[in-house]
């Protein structure tokens, strides 16, 4: 279609653009017309294997020697892949080429942790399949990349409460905890019907954020506002200086009038956008859990992490949240990976029973996701494998062990997790029904240092079943 035909304006830049980019389709650029983007959102809770899982996957997209079961590579039809500009201008780069230099450096050592969000624009030249792909020449498919942190998505739940239902919720939660002892004792202290002083919301904010950080620690996972423990460049600001305060009549100017404020603002300003800007635009999710640290922690680590996902997962079915169906107007993530990440602790002999318990834990979420239109799966992985497989003989039995450098003193050792049993219900009930500790003894942990490695031209990072993951994540689009 030319110009001549009548087509004007706007329309008839459409159609030319269509045109150019059909005539030079045999070459490299292609208008932006044909370059379609799929967005990735990768997320866990803290330490649960993002950096380390976006770095190998990129470095292994870009040096395709190690992706065999991701079929466009083993096919040959990835011609190139290449770091190009973000389309998000005011969101933080991944740092790609540091997390990379960390891991395979001449010292190498796991990538510092990251506290917010970032993205990074991964563009791939693909060679379309079928009889008639040598005829139509590659396409581009830009792969934006995600990074977030699991802890945001808790938040959600707090878009349905008004300051006073959550704060009434949050202390009858706490009361009984004893990581809550210095803050409660603080509450005391304070008279929410006093007039507001900067000073005292500050001192009750902190004695609450250090809470909510013991309380993390200690296990549970109903830890929010999430941006108090990850409060990156909002830490001081005043969305962030609340804290839940006993009912009260909350008089103008009051202490308690001022904090339910900024609860609103803390929704509008910090909870909304995040949805909005970030998640509501995202194709394709992997939620990484790191599920042999919460075995070894003990059930009741292990049951806090099945309710978290739970929580996380909410986030995955808007059918629940007016605000989240609102916004979203019907689009849906069309595919969800859960993946256990760092499986390169367990020998492969044990990676089904490992892939077994992330999906008895993710089951519920699962189905409901389904039923909402997402496909999922479920997988162990290693993003970045750290240790070599070995056959132990311990009292006339075959131990099936791994063996790595450990990160603290770099020497080597061997390591025997323990054997996980072939029914995940083994562990997740005694877990549910509030099990201090497990039956069968315990589950030994290290961690490992990064290999030295050298890599052979074409080879990325060494993994386990990243490809995999790639394949159900966006193999499809390639
Ligand atoms: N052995 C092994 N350890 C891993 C692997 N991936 C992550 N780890 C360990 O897990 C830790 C956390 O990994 P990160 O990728 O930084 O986790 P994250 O989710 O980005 O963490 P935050 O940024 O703190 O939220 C690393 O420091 C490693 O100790 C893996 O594939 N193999
Ligand atoms: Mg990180």
């Amino acid at each position: 279609m030319a110009r001549g035909s009548g087509v004007t304006g706007l329309a008839a830049d459409v159609a030319e653009g269509v045109l150019r980019s059909a005539e030079t389709l045999g070459g490299v650029v292609a208008s932006p017309f044909s370059e379609p983007t799929l967005r990735l959102g990768v997320t866990g809770l803290a330490r649960a294997g993002k950096t380390v899982f976006i770095t190998s996957l990129v470095a292994n997209l870009m040096q395709r020697g190690r992706m065999t079961q991701l079929s466009a590579a083993r096919e040959g039809r990835i011609e190139a892949a290449y770091l190009q500009p973000q389309p998000d201008d005011t969101v933080p780069r991944f740092e790609f080429e540091n997390h990379l230099g960390a891991l395979t450096g001449p010292a190498p050592h796991w990538p510092d942790s990251t506290r917010a969000v970032s993205e990074l624009r991964l563009s791939l030249r693909i060679r379309p399949a079928g009889m008639f792909g040598g005829l139509t020449g590659p396409r581009i498919l830009h792969l934006d990349i995600i990074d977030y942190p699991g802890e945001w998505l808790l938040d959600l739940a707090l878009l349905d409460k008004d300051y006073a239902d959550w704060s009434a919720d949050v202390l009858r939660r706490i009361k009984s905890r004893s990581a809550a002892a210095g803050f409660l004792a603080a509450l005391d202290e304070a008279d929410p019907d006093a007039p507001h002083a900067e000073p005292v919301a500050q001192a009750l904010a902190k004695a609450f954020a250090a809470y909510l950080q013991a309380a993390r620690a200690e296990g549970y996972s109903d830890c929010t506002p999430g941006r108090f423990l990850l409060p990156g460049d909002l830490a001081g600001s005043p969305v962030l200086t609340f804290a839940p305060l006993p009912e009260s009549a909350a008089p103008r100017g009051s202490m308690a009038r001022e904090m339910a404020r900024r609860f609103e603002a803390y929704k509008a300003q910090v909870v909304r956008p995040f949805f909005r800007d970030h998640f509501a635009r995202i194709d394709r999710q992997v939620v990484l859990v790191d599920a042999l640290g919460a075995l070894h922690s003990g059930p009741p680590a292990m049951e806090d992490l099945r309710r978290a996902m739970g929580d996380i997962l909410a986030a995955f079915r808007p059918g629940t949240n007016g605000f989240l169906n609102r916004l979203l107007r019907g689009k849906r993530v069309e595919k969800i990976l859960f993946a256990a990440t760092k499986a390169d602790h367990l020998h492969h002999q044990q990676h089904p029973q490992m892939t077994a318990i992330i999906e008895a834990l993710t089951q519920d979420a699962r189905d409901r996701a389904r039923f909402a239109g997402a496909q999922t799966a479920a997988l162990s992985l290693a993003s970045l494998r750290a240790t070599t497989e070995e056959m132990r003989t311990h009292n006339g039995e075959d131990l099936p062990c791994v063996r790595g450098l450990l990160a603290d003193t770099q020497r080597p050792a061997a390591l025997y997790p323990g054997r996980l049993p072939e029914d995940p219900s083994q562990l997740l009930t005694p877990a549910r029904q509030g099990a201090e500790r497990w039956l069968d003894g315990s589950y030994a942990a290290m961690r490992f240092a990064p290999q030295p490695l050298t890599l052979r031209p074409g080879e990325g990072p060494p993994h386990i079943r990243l490809d995999r993951a790639a394949e159900f994540l966006f193999g499809d689009r390639l």
